[in-house]
């Protein structure tokens, strides 16, 4: 298979004004009828035959004008002839076949539990009708579903409906990649909202019988969304319908197609005794993201996929706003950023490494990443604090006034900002084009004299090679600076310092004494800040940075340090570590959210990549033991005040999903976790019994099964909820995750042989997969058995959904960073998997990448 690359784009050479598709709905044969109505495409003047996209069809028909053409289709598509093609607008019909009941790689329309449903994002249209399945064609549908099935559904406003069909129309122009349709056995959970225009809007959320008391949360964040887009943006919804369905196969987490968003029922459904505090959140911030890509992903869409992060890093930024608004700015950022390491440097330094905006690729579902998403947004981020709040927001109505119905480009996109605010963005520009994640040196120099004191602070940047990217240019780094007194006053609050160049130096002058300076407030640039400072400097600012963001990481640049001597030379936990958490911990005025955060320790991968990048070969055996000691060290220092914590922080009342009550449950069970360090389990199986919703259930239940007392309450678990889908996916990823390293394989040997070990369902397949990777230890045990154990089972997932099968191959991404036998190991399970005949295109593509 070959890549396509952005510098070959072409406007495509017809138009479709309007679509009208009929579905006669069979699992095995459904019938699918398009009538296209198309003219020549004035951008690209010239002869041109029709290249229609099309795979796994049975073509049965294919009339112009109602005339019969003779067309043969190949694998990929179908092409009429140029000499077929009547001059002027002409209407295009086709029928196909297709079988919505063997499709399990979710992509398409096919079915999940009865019920019918399609992925089109990014090239699944073109496994439902041959067209032209690329985002810049864009078209009205309209749309009518026959089928012996109660609630049919598709996109925009409905027409009208009898038994056995339903007609629906969109009447906003849309590529086919926003396509969907659900039919099936649903009820609705309904509400509605005025908008500030006045257009009343019907709101559903569709779901299974039994599910019906699921949807209140799910709702209650898509009424908050679609007032805080009003409010903040000035975006108003467009139809008099907003769809949303809940699906249990589904390949994302969830799908914003106009008007109908289909999610992961993961993703929406949720009660206080089935999902956590952060599952409730994360549905809140998913709910807002899909709905927020009504403005920034349907009504201005991507011109081709290389722009996904147009619309990807945009709407992700948006819903990160979102959920700071309503959840607190500081926790949200914190939480994000950990999400950015744990997820995007670790791409971003690895064989997987590629540009926000990619100039190539093979299968375009490999490039729905961190990079295009996260890192997407924190470009964003960054521009919006060197153009100021004013200068955002007048770019951003000019991006929509110049761009609504349009397929536009990162140009046009820059180019909004540059003509709104005056700024050249032409070196800004990299961030989008150049992959790799910057390190950020920091020097500090003081001289005293008489004026005061001059403290010069020297900045210096290092742009590290990529594939296929060897040299780079400087980049304009927004590092936001405050500086603090001896006493922990501010004697300069935060200061966008702009480098631009290599190296730059930043003096500030007249300030009495040394200060100490907090650097990358709010982690103001997504980049690795090296500032050398010493352990007595950052318990310092552990304990008086007036930048809350700062103050957790200092907290988190110090475990980090210490942790990392403790594997290298064997040292203690060290003191100022200690005290300066146990400190924070303890101080009831600040907000129980963020106390939470200071008490998680760095991550396993997270100390595996800090020692990588610092020259070490990380051991991950050493790593484990050195995490569980510092744990053990913290619960010991915290002692009884652990009990104490965690009874202040009781909440009374009825649940409440909201920041607030969820910050005290999260510092609870952080001090839960730790106490069970201490009492073998006494206090968790307590609060295992006496706990009334899942956030402090699982919260004991992970306590037990990290000190290897877990079987108990994992029996009563099971016992409870072994036919809830959702809540025994938490009860497989626990397991796995939670593993000791060398019995990580004989757990998911013995987890997958179960009957309800499902490996078409992907969220079952990723609780336990997607849980062998993050037991670091436990997939990085010297014998190979869980890189092999990997190996087989993605090479089994690939022949039936490829897509799950290559994101979840980004396991191995970091395989370069170990010792040379662990990288023999996984070379040679991405070498076999390579040379797996048959192996789709986009696992091939992983594994090539991987190898390098
Ligand atoms: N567009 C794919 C799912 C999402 O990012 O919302
Ligand atoms: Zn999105």
């Amino acid at each position: 298979d070959t890549a396509v690359y952005l510098k070959d784009y072409q406007p495509f050479p017809y138009c479709v004004d309007q679509v009208e598709l009929t579905f006669r709905l069979q699992p095995e044969a459904t019938r699918v009828m398009a009538r296209l109505h198309l003219h020549a495409n004035p951008a690209r003047p010239g002869v041109n035959d029709l290249r229609l996209d099309g795979e796994e069809l049975r073509l049965l028909s294919v009339t112009i004008g109602g005339r019969a053409i003779a067309a043969t289709p190949d694998a990929r598509g179908l092409t009429i002839a140029a000499a077929d093609l009547p001059e002027g607008p002409f209407v295009l019909e086709t029928e196909v076949e297709i079988a919505p009941a063997r499709n399990t790689a979710l992509e398409g329309l096919y079915m999940s539990n009865g019920m019918y449903c399609t992925q089109c994002e990014a090239e699944g249209f073109r496994k439902i009708t041959y067209y032209p399945d690329r985002p810049d064609v864009m078209a009205r549908f309209r749309v009518r579903i026959e089928g012996d099935l109660p609630v049919l559904l598709s996109n925009g406003n409905p027409l009208g409906a009898g038994p056995g069909w339903a007609e629906w129309d969109d009447p906003w122009p849309k590529p086919a990649y926003l396509f969907a349709l659900v039919a099936g056995h649903l009820i609705a959970h309904s509400d509605q909202i005025t908008t500030r225009s006045g257009r009343q809007v019907a709101l559903n959320i569709w779901v299974r019988p039994g599910d019906e008391d699921r949807c209140a949360w799910g709702m209650e964040s898509l009424k908050r969304s679609m007032r805080w887009d009003e409010e903040v943006y000035g975006r108003e919804y467009d139809l008099d319908v907003f769809n949303i369905v809940a699906v249990d196969d589904f390949n994302m987490g969830a799908m914003e197609n106009k008007g109908l968003n289909i999610f992961n029922s993961k993703c929406v459904l949720a009660t206080p005794e089935t999902m956590t505090d952060d599952e409730f959140a994360r549905i809140e911030s998913i709910v807002a993201h899909e709905y927020f890509h009504n403005w920034t992903g349907n009504r201005i869409t991507c011109r081709d996929w290389f722009q996904l992060c147009l619309k990807e890093g945009l709407t992700v930024f948006r819903d990160q706003q979102f959920s700071g608004d309503l959840r607190g700015h500081a926790v949200k950022r914190i939480e994000d950023v950990l999400a950015l390491r744990a997820r995007q440097f670790r791409e971003d330094q690895g064989p997987l490494a590629h540009p926000v905006r990619p100039d190539s690729f093979v299968e375009i579902n490999n490039f729905y990443t961190a990079t295009v998403y996260e890192k997407g947004a924190e470009i964003i981020g960054m521009l919006k604090r060197l153009v100021g709040e004013d200068g955002y927001r007048r770019a951003l109505d000019l991006y929509f006034d110049r761009h609504d119905g349009q397929a536009a480009t990162i140009e046009d996109w820059l180019a909004v900002f540059q003509d709104a605010t005056g700024r050249d963005l032409t070196q800004f520009s990299r961030w989008y084009f150049e992959a790799g994640t910057p390190r950020v040196q920091v020097a500090e120099d003081w001289q005293p004299d008489l004026a005061g004191g001059t403290f010069t602070l020297t900045l210096r940047q290092d742009n590290p090679p990529t594939p296929g990217q060897p040299d780079k240019g400087a980049k304009v780094i927004p590092v936001a600076v405050g500086l603090l007194n001896p006493n922990g006053d501010e004697v300069l609050g935060t200061t966008i310092l702009e480098l631009t160049e290599a190296e730059q130096s930043f003096r500030f002058e007249g300030l009495g004494a040394r200060p100490v300076a907090s650097v990358l407030r709010g982690f103001s640039a997504p980049v690795v800040l090296d500032h050398p400072v010493s352990p007595e400097t950052r318990a310092f600012l552990l304990a008086h940075d007036t930048d809350p963001f700062n103050r957790w990481e200092a907290g988190r640049s110090l475990a980090k340090e210490v942790l990392a001597e403790m594997v290298v030379t064997g040292a203690a936990v060290s003191r100022p570590w200690l005290d300066g958490v146990a400190r924070l911990a303890t101080d009831d005025t600040l907000d129980p959210a963020f106390r939470a955060l200071a008490l998680r320790l760095p991550s396993e991968d997270d100390l595996a990549a800090t020692l990588a990048a610092a020259g070490h070969v990380p051991d991950p055996a050493a790593i484990h033991a050195a995490r569980r000691r510092m744990g053990d060290a913290l619960a010991a220092a915290l002692g009884a005040e652990l009990a104490a914590l965690r009874a202040a922080m009781t909440v009374s009342g009825p649940f409440s999903a909201e920041a607030g009550p969820a910050g005290r449950r999260a510092l609870a069970n952080a001090c839960l976790a730790l106490q069970t360090r201490l009492d073998g389990g006494e206090a968790a199986r307590a609060a295992f019994a006496a706990a009334t919703n899942m956030t402090d259930r699982l919260a004991a239940l992970v306590a037990l099964i990290d000190i290897g007392a877990g079987a108990e309450a994992l029996a009563a678990f099971e016992a409870e909820w072994k036919a809830d889908r959702l809540v025994m996916d938490k009860w497989f990823m626990v397991q796995v995750v939670h593993a000791p390293p060398a019995e990580l394989a004989a757990t998911v040997e013995q987890l997958t042989a179960r009957a309800d070990f499902n490996m078409d369902n992907p969220n079952r397949f990723r609780a336990v997969f997607g849980a062998v990777s993050a037991n670091h230890a436990g997939f990085h045990h010297a014998d190979g058995a869980a890189y092999r154990l990997l190996a087989d089972w993605l090479l089994r997932l690939d022949g039936r959904n490829p897509q799950t099968a290559a994101r979840m191959s980004t396991a191995f991404e970091t395989w370069r960073r170990y010792d040379a036998g662990r990288q023999a190991l996984i070379r040679a399970e991405l070498s076999r998997m390579a040379a797996t005949p048959g192996l789709s295109r986009d696992l091939s593509e992983m594994t090539a990448r991987m190898l390098g």
